[in-house]
């Protein structure tokens, strides 16, 4: 899988991408992700990357030719596949571990980082297959949001966690939030662990991690129990959450 992120600020990129789980994972060849300075693909002597708006007003616009050219020139050496390209933008699809699931897919993703007070529309129309927002709040730039989603991604390649950390057990995959989890030691300044976790007994164990799945999802995300798929005993134990309400 190849993720390229369009930037005027390829720095931003690197730092992260090289680092922890990324940066292994690019090493060991399992993802590439390669920051393309935009201003590489700038016309003038200056590598102009936005321009004053049309029609006046506040504000710098994205011009159009360094992403185009930047992205053709990405397209061209893809020979043939098509690549998803994603314009980060607020006003773009709310990204989502679904969404995530379905980039990962995917063999070669091309993202744009808006930057400035917005972007050509010519590149909304023309060059974007998807417009992404990570969330309802405005960033200075589509950089962070780039990198959310490529660490989302990768995270859900096979091989990039290791053998034992598995993405299955996900808050989101299973559809609910995560179980507590606790380490040594047991009594910390009088706090301890739940009794079960330290009994060996792995069905009991099982069995108390789901029932705090479902608690704490019924707490904090009743929304996504809508969706989650649900045994008959879990339905049982959200009835009785409900009762205890
Ligand atoms: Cl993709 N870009 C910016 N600038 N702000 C955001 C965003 C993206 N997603 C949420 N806020």
């Amino acid at each position: 899988m190849r993720i390229e992120i369009l930037t005027t600020i390829p720095e931003m990129i690197d730092a992260v991408t090289g680092e922890s789980i990324l940066g292994r994972a690019k090493s060991r060849g399992l993802i590439e992700i390669n920051a393309v300075n935009l201003r590489d693909f700038a016309h003038d002597r200056h590598r102009t990357t936005d321009d004053a708006p049309f029609g006046g007003g506040p504000g710098m616009v994205m011009k159009p030719e360094p992403v185009f050219e930047a992205v053709e020139s990405l397209v061209f050496r893809s020979a043939g596949t098509k690549p998803r390209v994603l314009l980060m933008t607020p006003q773009g699809r709310r990204f989502n571990q679904k969404f995530a699931e379905e980039l990962a897919r995917e063999s070669h993703v091309i993202i744009i980082c808006g930057r400035y007070e917005g972007v050509d529309e010519r590149i909304r129309e023309r060059l974007a297959t998807d417009e992404v927002s990570i969330g309802d709040y405005v960033l200075t730039g589509g950089e962070l949001a780039a990198l959310v989603i490529a660490d989302a991604v990768s995270r859900l390649i096979p091989g990039v966690l290791g053998d034992e950390t598995s993405c299955e057990t996900d808050s989101f995959s299973s559809g609910l939030l995560e179980y507590p989890q606790y380490t040594r030691p047991a009594d910390y300044r009088g706090m301890e662990v739940p009794e079960v976790l330290l009994s060996g007994n792995h069905a009991e164990i099982a069995k108390w991690r789901r029932e705090m799945a479902l608690k704490r999802t019924f707490e904090r995300r009743p929304d996504l129990l809508d969706t989650a798929p649900l045994t008959e005993e879990d339905k049982r134990i959200i009835n009785e959450l409900n009762n205890e309400k």
